[in-house]
């Protein structure tokens, strides 16, 4: 048989398989009793959090005995974009993602509108014009995580005087820190242009710019910030730099527990004793993390869950029975601390 026949062959299978993968409307799946089809585009496996946020869709999916056509985008959002136009073309009933960035999504939500099918958008948001090429939100508030960050400094930093009047058991001193400078803290941010690393930096700044001012509290400055992609390699990397270049660190807030694992290692290289020598705050309280917390390695861990699957079956089924959903849910989450009893704190399962 000649070349040219095989490469005819060779076309023949592949339109046959793409056009047997497109489902009919026919034979769309029967959505009415939660037999429905959804799509889902996850970032990647980036941190612990992660990879327990997958998890926890799979096993929802495959507990509501939904099919999930599951695709890994590997950090790319020019990947989860190419997911999308596929499960467009494939015809899921609901599609589910977690956008990298924020940006660039405008083009892909307006093929899945005009192809009739509802998109939810899990763990970080979105920011486009026209919010209605979306049917809901559902995710932690990294606003509020910022702000619990910084709520903690304003304890653990609290004037002496003042806490030693102050009755509040939580205020958890051990020695005078630097009143005669503003305390410097150094930030690891999460991937920039990322809804939670916006949110998550704009919150902390937010409580403590309103504490700058007033006579007392010790002021807070930030003295540098610098992305670490939520990785704990970069974290490692970024700290050791930053101790190379800056002196007396009196805090290192960091925008996830992977990225504050490595610093830890870096910090242990140069004999500076995390949790002692320089305060730490994290968050999504991690299992690694909330070890660290109760070695006193690390001060404070605020809780991102990453338990969103059952949530985001639940919610996809209403949006595949056609009904509507909220749009904006929020998971409950904690925050937990070195003033805390640690033995009550569940364990994490990532
Ligand atoms: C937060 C989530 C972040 C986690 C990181 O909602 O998007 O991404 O904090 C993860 O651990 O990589």
């Amino acid at each position: 048989m000649s070349c040219k026949f095989y490469r005819y062959l060779f076309c023949l299978v592949i339109m046959c398989l793409f056009f047997s993968g497109c489902r009919k409307s026919a034979e769309k799946s029967d959505v009415r009793n939660g037999n429905f089809i959804l799509g889902f585009s996850q970032i990647g496996a980036e941190s612990a959090w992660r990879m327990c946020n997958t998890r926890s869709v799979q096993e929802a999916a495959a507990a509501a005995e939904v099919q999930l056509l599951f695709f890994n985008a590997e950090q790319k959002q020019e990947n989860q974009i190419k997911a999308i136009r596929s499960l467009i073309a494939y015809q899921v009933d609901v599609i589910a993602f977690v956008p990298i960035v924020s940006d660039g999504w405008e083009h892909v939500l307006i093929e899945a509108r005009d192809a009739g099918i509802p998109v939810l958008i899990c763990d970080r948001e979105i920011s486009i014009h026209n919010d209605s090429l979306y049917a809901g939100f559902i995710g932690t508030d990294s606003l509020q995580q910022g702000r619990n960050a910084a709520e903690f400094l304003l304890k653990k930093f609290a004037p002496l005087e003042s806490s030693a009047e102050n009755d509040d058991p939580d205020i958890h001193q051990t020695e005078p820190y630097p009143f005669d400078r503003p305390v410097r803290i150094v930030e690891l941010s999460g991937t920039e242009g990322s809804s939670v690393a916006i949110k998550r930096g704009l919150g902390f700044r937010e409580v403590l710019d309103r504490h700058h001012s007033v006579g007392g509290v010790p002021e807070f400055e930030i003295i540098y910030s610098k992305s670490g992609d939520f990785m704990r390699s970069k974290g490692y990397e970024l700290m050791h730099s930053i101790l190379d270049k800056l002196n007396d660190i009196d805090v290192v807030f960091s925008h996830n527990d992977s990225m504050t694992l490595g610093a830890i290692d870096a910090m242990k290289e140069r004999d500076i004793k995390p949790g002692t020598d320089i305060v730490i705050v994290t968050i999504d309280a991690e299992q690694a993390a909330i070890n660290a917390l109760e070695r006193g390695e690390v001060n404070c861990v605020v809780e991102c869950n990453p338990m969103q699957g059952p949530e985001i079956l639940r919610l996809s089924a209403l949006l595949a029975a056609g009904e509507s959903i909220p749009r904006i849910s929020y998971m409950a989450e904690e925050v937990f601390s070195e003033d805390d009893d640690l033995s009550h704190i569940p364990l994490r399962g990532y």
